[in-house]
């Protein structure tokens, strides 16, 4: 049994996050200043269901009610006390074990709300958790709120003080509509990795008479399974530019038309770090093409991307091009071919 008196401190299950051994039967025992409460965020949670498992005790002595018993990957994201005791039985049976668990725990004062934190993928402000006090928190580019409200207010609640809501999650959503003249499209879990079994459609759309370019920022996928095809328009029926896995993409990419559909699908089993794509609206001009870019370990010939002009590629050695047609720039101002990849000899 281990015993936590300090006001703020982590919880790890043995060896964590190696994997706890088997027949354990672990306590550790939390304990704040009398009158406080106890807050634990659960940063990472992975037993095996449903042998083995946490329980979490709130109270001492004759008063102590069980507030949640969690097993497999099935966790709150936070939990409070209502006394200032809690205590936490871990127990394994004889055989498997998961990553096991990661918790902070912090006190906080009675007329007060435990401290939020700051959400990942996001910026807090306001820093008062005072009875009465708010924070807010803005999800950084490519995220939106899939849990709580943009403001938190800590206020009493059947006689309890809390916060009036949970605190705010953001997360990369799987698809959307985006409309602004730039930002962020990122593969869902980022900066983990990508589930298995995905489809996600965006759809970007710039003003009429506009095209939108996409920069490659980061791109890794499981290569031949988990592709994201880009199509010239609105929809999955408009012209394909590209179906891209594994490490290989342009550097950017430009739509002929003010819109431009993604489709990222992945397969039941492996996944990665995903992709990280920006994207911008930008103004096609009448006399010529858009810069093609220049493939990933290539360089490009030629820099007149003038109507009826024409470029070519080479690789760095090692590497070959994946088709040798040389790209003209059309009189509807789009390239001829796709850009060719340097794929590994
Ligand atoms: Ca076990
Ligand atoms: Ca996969």
């Amino acid at each position: 049994m281990s015993n936590f008196t300090a006001p703020s401190g982590t919880v790890l299950s043995p060896d964590y996050p190696e994997g706890y051994g088997n027949n354990m039967n672990c306590v550790w025992l939390i304990q704040s200043e009398p009158g406080s409460r106890i807050h634990l965020a659960f940063n990472d949670f992975d037993l095996e269901a449903p042998y083995d498992a946490l329980t979490v005790k709130d109270g001492e002595g004759g008063e102590v009610a069980v507030i949640g018993r969690f097993s497999g990957a099935e966790s709150p994201t936070h939990l409070t006390s209502s006394t200032n005791t809690l205590r936490l039985e871990f127990q394994a049976d004889h055989s498997m074990s998961g990553r096991g668990f990661n918790i902070t725990y912090s006190s906080f004062g009675h007329n007060e709300c435990p401290d939020p934190g700051v959400p990942i993928n996001a910026r807090r402000f306001g820093d008062s958790f005072q009875l009465g006090g708010s924070v807010s928190v803005v999800c950084e580019d490519g995220f939106i709120k899939t849990q709580g409200a943009e403001t938190i207010t800590c206020q009493l609640d059947k006689g309890k003080v809390m916060w009036s809501g949970p605190i705010p999650k953001c997360e990369a959503p799987c698809g959307g509509h985006y409309s602004a003249p730039n930002g962020v499209i990122l593969s869902p879990g980022w900066p983990g990795y990508y589930k298995d079994s995905l489809s996600c459609e965006w759809v970007i759309e710039a003003e009429p008479g506009r095209s939108i370019k996409i920069t490659f920022d980061k791109f890794q996928t499981e290569l031949g399974y988990d592709f994201l095809e880009l199509h010239d328009g609105p929809n999955l029926l408009s012209p394909l530019i590209g179906s891209f896995n594994g490490t290989q993409v342009p550097q950017f990419l430009f739509s002929s038309s003010n819109f431009l559909y993604l489709l990222f699908t992945t397969d039941n089993s492996r996944s990665n770090v995903g992709f990280k794509i920006l994207y911008e609206s930008v103004t096609v001009d009448s006399y010529s093409c858009l810069d093609p870019g220049i493939p990933v370990n290539g360089i490009r010939y030629g820099q007149d991307f003038s109507i009826g002009s024409t470029v070519s590629f080479g690789c760095d050695s090692g590497y070959r091009l994946s088709h040798e047609e040389p790209l003209v720039c059309e009189k509807n101002h789009w390239w001829s071919h796709s850009l060719p990849t340097c794929d590994g000899k």
